[in-house]
């Protein structure tokens, strides 16, 4: 009821973090070009296997200054069993997926007060998703119309003859490439665009047909794992190729770019091939800082930061997405805040409960101290206070999404709720 959205929009006003002055409104009018890196965890970035980069394009934006880019490393994903779609829903709404199952296909009909909708009303921005597989998956082409996205270029529009497609659809290679002339499409409209590029090949079982691996798996003897690298090392390579597009057809300059990892590729399953990769015990605390998962950004015109160690996670990026365009994010009912925000709240909720902060830890009902790794026996109260929020936080979310509670909220005067029958998607009729 109204009642329930008053006591969770107290709460979002409570945690929203002031906009810095710094970054406020930016990138208004730029044109976003956002990145989904397929399973890719943070582990990867400068990680040497064989003696060899395993990631060189990524690393040099996160290394080469002058390439103006701003790397979190302490950035964790949240995702539970929706996935990617639960990746999508935290980037775009700044809501956790649910405990179970995926509210993208479960909540698909919810009403949303989601970016693409908000930079159209707010900045008449055009929206678009690009991803090479039906645009059928996770019930993307419901959710998508609800979400306000105006383009939905799917597999139809995309040439997927078999030896550009493996595993769940078209190779990252051919999608980049491929994907040139609809982002040219875009860019010649009046309107400024905001772009989601979402890849495919560095998923699970992470194969590779012969002859693109350009280098060595691990031997670990767990082929998960050891492939791992070479899908890693593949979709580094179709960034490399896409940048140099970009930067060719004069789409980069003045675009910001954004690069977010969805969700962890190794699960717990793979400890034993892990813990010698990395050389160490994966305990549970060390497998919570393995959900680091890479986000990096680069605002044309504003100087790169390097590498910032703030603990965030992908519910932040939204509100940080609409201070850079110069939207006030306390409109809004959010539970991230934004990065750059001095007032920025560094704790990071995972979605069953648990939490991490820059010096402690809370895991599967255990505090731990970070440096130590050592169990907190116990813990102060503010630690204590700090997991009762995050369980507070997590249960008005599902609130949200469970009583579809944004169709009693009005985030200004003159919005305008979503009409899905606006939005047709795919080049196939239906
Ligand atoms: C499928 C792709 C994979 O379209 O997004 O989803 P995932 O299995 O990672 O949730
Ligand atoms: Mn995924």
């Amino acid at each position: 009821s109204s009642e329930d959205i008053t006591e969770v929009e107290n709460y979002t006003d409570m945690k929203y973090a002031e906009p810095n002055a710094e970054y406020f409104g930016k990138a208004e009018g730029k044109n976003i070009i956002k990145i989904h890196l397929e399973s890719f965890q943070s582990f990867l970035i400068d990680f040497e296997l064989n003696g060899e980069e395993v990631t060189p394009f990524l690393n040099s934006l996160v290394h080469d200054q002058s390439q103006d880019f701003t790397y979190f490393d302490n950035f964790f994903h949240q995702t539970e069993q929706g996935k990617t779609a639960d990746a999508e829903l935290l980037l775009d709404n700044s809501l956790y997926g649910l405990p179970q199952g995926a509210a993208f296909v479960t909540k698909g009909t919810n009403t949303y007060q989601a970016l693409p909708a908000i930079l159209d009303q707010e900045q008449d921005y055009t929206s678009a998703v690009l991803h090479g597989d039906d645009k059928s998956f996770w019930n993307r082409n419901q959710i998508y119309k609800r979400f306000g996205v105006d383009k939905f270029y799917d597999s139809s529009y995309y040439d997927m003859s078999d030896e550009k497609v493996i595993n769940y659809g078209l190779k990252d290679k051919p999608f980049f490439e491929q994907s040139m002339p609809m982002l040219e499409d875009l860019e010649d409209q009046d309107e400024p665009f905001y772009a989601h590029m979402m890849t495919l090949t560095h998923h699970y079982p992470f194969i590779l047909d012969e002859g693109e691996e350009s280098i060595e798996g691990a031997e670990t003897g767990d082929g998960t794992v050891d492939r791992y690298f070479q899908t890693a090392r593949y979709l580094d390579e179709s960034l490399k190729q896409f940048f140099g597009d970009l930067k060719e057809k004069g789409l980069y300059e003045d675009s910001v770019i954004m690069i977010y990892g969805d969700h962890y590729g190794i699960s717990e399953n793979h400890n034993r091939a892990m813990s010698e990769i990395l050389d160490e015990e994966i305990t549970p605390l060390k497998n919570a800082n393995l959900q680091r998962v890479p986000y990096m950004i680069r605002v044309p015109g504003v100087e790169g930061q390097g590498i910032n160690h703030e603990f965030s996670s992908q519910a932040d990026v939204m509100p940080t997405m609409l201070h850079l365009l110069g939207i006030d994010a306390k409109d809004y009912i959010q539970f991230g805040t934004d990065i750059f925000s001095d007032e920025h709240k560094d704790f990071v909720p995972f979605r069953n409960g648990s939490f991490m902060t820059k010096d402690y830890s809370y895991v599967q009902d255990v505090f731990y101290d970070n440096e130590s790794g050592e169990v907190i026996e116990e813990p102060t109260d503010d630690m204590k206070e700090l997991r009762d929020q995050v369980h507070y936080e997590l249960s008005l979310n599902d609130e949200v999404l469970n009583g579809d509670l944004l169709r009693f909220y009005e985030p200004s005067d003159d919005w305008e709720p979503v009409d899905p029958h606006d939005y047709q998607y795919g080049k196939s009729s239906d």
